[in-house]
């Protein structure tokens, strides 16, 4: 027994190393064939304008009017140019507006800025409004931000499936082959790209647009006459998520988790039934506004503009305080 548990030692130690050396912020998107859902002859979607929100239905909301980032619960501090506060019209043209600028030096890298919630949740809403600068290359593979359940400390795991108590999230994101938009998402009942022999796990689309080897559940396929958008620089979008992390269940049976996207008032989920959690402890805590970028990239960078993380659909008119 003595001489079997020196033998596993190194191993574990060796398989410790290899998960804490791994690639944390996810491996580029699948090499797969892109089925694009064929143009609808129906009228493009109305957006739909919810309720007014009250103030106690905001979480958090940051437009960028304070002079500085100290809202923000940053602590790799991309210093500028990488992150910085410029004077912009923004989404409403206003005058004497600021947003915020990400940039990604040249090569493999990202930049970002973190909200730990004051509170943990177990549905949120957060909307924000984002250009592309002029020129950005979305040829450029990527990884944005959005939503984590779980502790600040696991948001930039990727490659392995989470085990429903650990952690959960999605982000907000294009394919590099034709810049539409859709949610990277890592969650307990993740499946379409854990065919590695290994048991590395990366992340569900949605909505699915690959081959049926990834889409294997309709249910999260692109939705015939609702294709997303592809993202175009130089033009302001609201883009809105929801995550509801459902009722915690051992398995897949039961589960009932929610996520869904809007970008400019137009919804492209929901994406329903998903298995985000095993335990009742595992809710949302943070946010992140973040431009990844796995390699070389364009010189342009992304900005963004009044966010709010909400109990409720925020929409896309100003909230009131902003
Ligand atoms: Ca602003």
């Amino acid at each position: 027994m003595i001489k079997r548990n020196i033998l596993l030692s190194p191993v574990l130690i060796l398989l410790c190393f290899v998960w804490l050396c791994c690639d944390k912020t996810g491996k580029p998107a699948v090499e797969d064939p892109i089925v694009e859902t064929p143009p609808t002859p129906e009228e493009p979607p109305e957006p739909e304008e919810p309720e007014p929100l009250t103030a106690s239905d905001i979480i958090f909301m940051n437009s960028f009017e304070d002079g500085n980032l100290n809202v923000w619960d940053d602590w790799d501090k991309n210093p500028a140019p990488e992150n910085t506060l410029l004077q912009d019209p923004g989404p409403f043209n206003t005058p004497n507006n600021h947003v915020m600028r990400l940039w990604v030096k040249p090569g493999r890298g990202g930049a970002d800025v973190v909200k730990v919630l004051p509170s943990p949740h177990d549905k949120v809403y957060a909307r924000w409004y984002a250009k592309w600068e002029e020129g950005f290359d979305f040829t450029a593979k990527n990884h944005g931000g959005g939503l984590h359940a779980g502790d600040r400390n696991l948001m930039g795991v990727a490659g392995r499936r989470p085990d429903g108590a650990d952690m959960a999230r999605i982000g907000f994101e294009y394919d590099a082959r034709n810049a539409k938009a859709f949610l990277y998402a890592y969650y307990r009942g993740m499946d379409m790209d854990c065919a590695d022999p290994n048991g590395s796990c990366w992340g569900d689309h949605l909505p699915c647009f690959l081959s049926a080897n990834y889409c294997k559940d309709p249910a999260l396929r692109e939705k015939p006459g609702k294709p997303t958008p592809k993202l175009e620089a130089g033009k302001w979008y609201c883009i809105e998520l929801l995550m509801d992390m459902g009722t915690p269940t051992p398995t897949q049976e039961g589960a009932d988790g929610v996520v869904s996207f809007w970008i400019d008032g137009v919804e492209y989920g929901p994406f329903e039934n998903l298995w985000l959690r095993t335990v009742p402890s595992l809710k949302i805590r943070n946010f992140d506004a973040s431009l990844f970028h796995h390699g070389e990239h364009g010189d342009a960078g992304v900005v963004y503009d009044n966010i709010v993380i909400a109990k409720k659909r925020i929409g896309m008119n100003k909230v009131v305080g902003e």
